[in-house]
């Protein structure tokens, strides 16, 4: 069967990384293990119009993935694709997972399926590769979907169906590596563009766990299986040697949200990358590791197997704040956590919010204090975005006045807040939001700093580019 994958277009108002969408790379391997024939569709790389290809190939299952500022144009590349071909489309990705019944009654949109797509995918490809048509899968008559766990549909006697979740795949080494064969990768940038010049062909990103067993308010991870699962070290070992081995890799992104529930996992792991000699490719955790579980000696350990950076999600520097998302970790620890990676050598990349519930100005100017003290290599200063599905977003709803009202905007790089809640105003959030990278990267040792940094040179176009677009932000639509 021809299947196409796609990921529909989105571009953030910044410049930044473009890498291939690894939820895709599983879905690809996973059709390619059925020995469908795959083509993935990745607009933010594609030159031709989704159309043409679609009238070229012809394929026989649409998959789109959707997250919450791609849900619009997701819907819209469904409708050009039904323009031409009468094919079955299925959409997966975090945001039509929390809100299913939106997208299943856009007519273009066959089937959701949320959470955890590989089961799911596979279930529906066996169906639809008996050569049903999409109003036949439909058809409450063939009961064809009754028994597909995790999807959501309407039938076409108009009926809204929601079948039962999709329990979290429990053992994660049955999968098979994502398919990076598929994605045109001389068209990627690497993984952290504005500080590493590696050629995106050799930059590739993993996953050793997925979930995450914390419930912070604002994540979306509260969308996942809450229960945290890990790939055996073995597991992981193997697909880092095929990386590095076989398609060349230069820099590996791991992409875990809590790579370190289990220290002495992520021990064995670096074990086996210097045991197997891999620890020369540099790797990267673009995502905050847990602070509490970063002991000075994983830590070595981890250096010593070619980790490069790592990112620590502080979020706030108000000790209230920081207790009323429930990260469940205090400020000292955080500052050890930092203190810990810049002991043994790792770069730091520190996450930050701005525009928290119940954040004032005093709040704000604790955490850009808070950022300047622990003083990561990189900050991100996130202005707070409220994500269908959780806790923070609820909040905003019922109390709060929601200044966002179109998926698209759902982006938090654009310099705009997105609400305002009790004494916080849109002013005060994107005045501190501004306020708080110009204070961070124009002290005299950072800039110093950056300007020693060969990287910075060999990207000082597209820094201060990045710099101006966030210093001075521009609307865009
Ligand atoms: C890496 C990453 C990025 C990277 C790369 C994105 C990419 N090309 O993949 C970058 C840095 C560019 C990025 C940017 C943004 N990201 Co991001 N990102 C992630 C992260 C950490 C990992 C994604 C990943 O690879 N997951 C692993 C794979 C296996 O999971 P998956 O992609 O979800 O796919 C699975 C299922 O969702 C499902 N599925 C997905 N698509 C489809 C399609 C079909 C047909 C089917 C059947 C199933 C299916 O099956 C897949 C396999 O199980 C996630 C957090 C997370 N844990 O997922 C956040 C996350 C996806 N990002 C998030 C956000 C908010 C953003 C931004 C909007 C932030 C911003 N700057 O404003 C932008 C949007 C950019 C864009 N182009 O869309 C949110 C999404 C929330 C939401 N409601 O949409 C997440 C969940 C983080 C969080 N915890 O809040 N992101
Ligand atoms: S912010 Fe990090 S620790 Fe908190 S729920 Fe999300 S992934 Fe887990």
């Amino acid at each position: 069967m021809r299947v196409m994958l796609i990921n529909p277009r989105f571009r953030l108002p910044i410049d930044t990384r473009t890498t291939p969408h690894l939820g895709l790379a599983y879905l690809a391997a996973v059709s390619e293990s059925r020995g469908d024939e795959v083509m993935v569709f990745d607009a933010d790389v594609e030159d031709e119009p989704i159309s043409e290809i679609v009238r070229r190939f012809k394929p026989e299952l649409v998959g789109i993935t959707a997250n919450t500022p791609q849900v619009k144009s997701a819907w819209r590349t469904a409708q050009e694709i039904k323009a031409v071909l009468d094919v079955p489309i299925v959409l997966g990705g975090p945001h039509v997972s929390v809100l299913p019944a939106e997208s299943v009654q856009h007519p273009e949109v066959d089937v959701v399926v949320r959470g955890e797509g590989e089961v799911a995918w596979l279930k529906l490809s066996e169906i639809i590769a008996t050569g049903v048509t999409a109003r036949q899968l439909l058809d409450p008559q063939t009961h064809l979907l009754d028994s597909v766990m995790g999807i959501s549909y309407v039938t076409t006697d108009g009926h809204e169906q929601h079948n039962p979740d999709q329990p979290p795949i429990a053992d994660l080494d049955t999968l098979p590596f994502p398919a990076y064969h598929f994605f045109k990768m001389e068209r990627y940038t690497s993984l952290q563009p504005a500080t590493d010049t590696v050629d995106g062909s050799k930059s590739f990103s993993l996953m050793t766990s997925r979930g995450c067993p914390y419930r912070c308010t604002f994540c979306s991870q509260s969308i996942m299986p809450v229960k945290w699962r890990a790939r055996s070290p073995e597991n992981v070992l193997a697909e880092w040697q095929h990386l590095v081995n076989d398609l060349g890799a230069q820099e590996i992104g791991v992409l875990d949200d809590s790579a370190n529930i289990r220290m002495e996992r992520l021990e064995k792991i670096a074990d086996l990358l210097i045991e197997q000699k891999l620890n020369h490719v540099p790797w990267i955790f673009v995502n905050g590791i847990r602070a509490n579980l970063a002991s000075v000696e994983l830590l070595r350990k981890m250096k010593q197997a070619g980790l490069k950076r790592l990112a620590f999600g502080v979020e706030s520097g108000d000790p209230e704040i920081l207790q009323s998302i429930d990260k469940k970790i205090n400020h000292d620890t955080i500052r050890q956590a930092f203190r810990n990676a810049k002991a043994v050598g790792l770069e730091t990349i520190g996450f930050f919010i701005i525009g928290l519930p119940g954040e004032n100005e005093a709040a704000m100017e604790r955490t850009i204090k808070f950022a300047c003290e622990v003083d990561p290599m990189i900050a991100n200063f996130s202005m707070m975005t409220p994500y269908p599905g959780t806790k923070v977003w609820e909040t905003v709803t019922q109390q709060g006045k929601m200044l966002l009202k179109d998926w698209d905007d759902y982006v938090f790089f654009d310099g705009r807040a997105r609400y305002e809640l009790g004494e916080m105003t849109a002013e005060l959030v994107e005045r501190k939001w501004k306020e708080a990278y110009r204070r961070f990267y124009l002290r005299p040792h950072r800039i110093i700093g950056t300007l020693t940094r060969k990287e910075f040179w060999l990207n000082w176009r597209r820094t201060f580019k990045v710099a101006w677009k966030t210093i001075f932000p521009q609307k865009v639509k």
